[in-house]
């Protein structure tokens, strides 16, 4: 039986396959025709991959997606017993808009994981915390905005004023915003984006402390898998916009309805890898479309059980 991390360099060529096709529609304001072009280019990729493969989270239930629908069977051995099963969370292109207008961000991204480690998440809103792997243990969602934000101050040992949060510029964040704002912390918005964003929060050479605020619950299973990398902070609980979403959530994660998840409730396993390629400049380096006709692709794969993360600057002849 196969791990996960044998497969490694297959689920970076998927997100680099998915970057590609969907830098193609960078600035055509066609966000539904990039999204579409990054799935079809990692499904493609995916076929030829030795793998028991199973989509965990991905574009939605199979009447609302033609490809990478939640349960889709990717891989060329599905059902051999001999070979990894195996569970993706993926989001081919995170940030779409900012793919359609060009603007910083945009990638391709996915989790890996032994089958049933990743959970099931649905797609509802999550409300996140993120940080450095100092702030272990010293942070929580339960502990609201100001303990969160007295403890970052504490542990970094740095005045309040110089303790930077980061926020999806969302109006629902409006009472988020007063209260870091009425404590005289930084507050750096985002238009689009958790996953970077709390990527940043975690790495030392990030420039922001901690993320917190409501994002989607799906990236969040994606954003667990790399910080369990990484190391550092991750904790999520579900917010729902309607009853009808609530009940849907209830299928799929029981009576947890109100659970407060962490990294390792999201993503289980140690044998997991996270991987993304970037599609605009931001996070990562966008696709590069060379004079010689090549293509070049910046990607970044955090492997769980190493505690690697590595950089992968490649270039691919179309
Ligand atoms: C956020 C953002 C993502 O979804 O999670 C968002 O980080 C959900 O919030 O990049 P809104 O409904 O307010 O946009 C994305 O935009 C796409 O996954």
């Amino acid at each position: 039986m196969g791990r996960v991390s044998d497969l490694a360099n297959h689920f970076l060529e998927a997100v680099d396959q998915a970057a590609i096709a969907s830098a193609k529609w960078r600035g055509k304001g066609d966000k539904m025709a990039a999204d579409a072009a990054a799935v079809e280019a990692m499904r493609i990729t995916f076929d030829n991959v030795p793998f028991d493969g199973r989509v965990a989270i991905g574009e939605g239930e199979r009447d609302e997606a033609p490809m990478l629908y939640i349960g889709e069977q990717l891989g060329c051995e599905i059902g051999n017993p001999d070979v990894a099963a195996i569970d993706i969370a993926v989001d081919p292109l995170e940030c779409t808009n900012n793919c359609a207008d060009n603007l910083p961000n945009s990638i391709a991204v996915l989790a890996a994981a032994p089958r049933g480690t990743l959970l099931h998440a649905p797609d509802c809103y999550m409300d996140k915390i993120a940080a450095g792997p100092e702030m272990e243990g010293h942070i929580s969602l339960d502990g609201g905005v100001a303990y969160n934000i007295e403890q970052v101050a504490s542990v970094l040992d740095k005045p309040i004023e110089e303790v930077r949060i980061i926020a999806l510029d969302r109006p629902r964040h409006n009472d988020l915003f007063k209260e870091v704002k009425s404590m005289g912390a930084q507050l750096h918005l985002l238009g689009d984006g958790d996953i970077s964003a709390a990527l940043w929060a975690a790495r030392p050479e990030g420039e922001h402390d901690m993320l917190l605020g409501i994002g989607a619950a799906p990236e969040g299973v994606i954003t667990a898998t790399a910080i369990r990398g990484i190391g550092g902070v991750f904790e999520g609980r579900l917010v729902f916009r309607s009853d009808e979403e609530k009940a849907r959530a209830k299928n799929m994660v029981n009576d947890d309805l109100t659970r407060l998840w962490d990294a390792k409730d999201l993503c289980k396993s140690e044998d997991a890898i996270f991987v993304a390629s970037g599609v605009c400049d931001g996070y990562l380096p966008g696709v590069k479309m060379n004079s010689n006709g090549t293509v070049s692709t910046f990607s970044e794969m955090i492997d769980v059980e190493s505690k690697q993360l590595s950089r992968h600057d490649r270039i691919h002849s179309l």
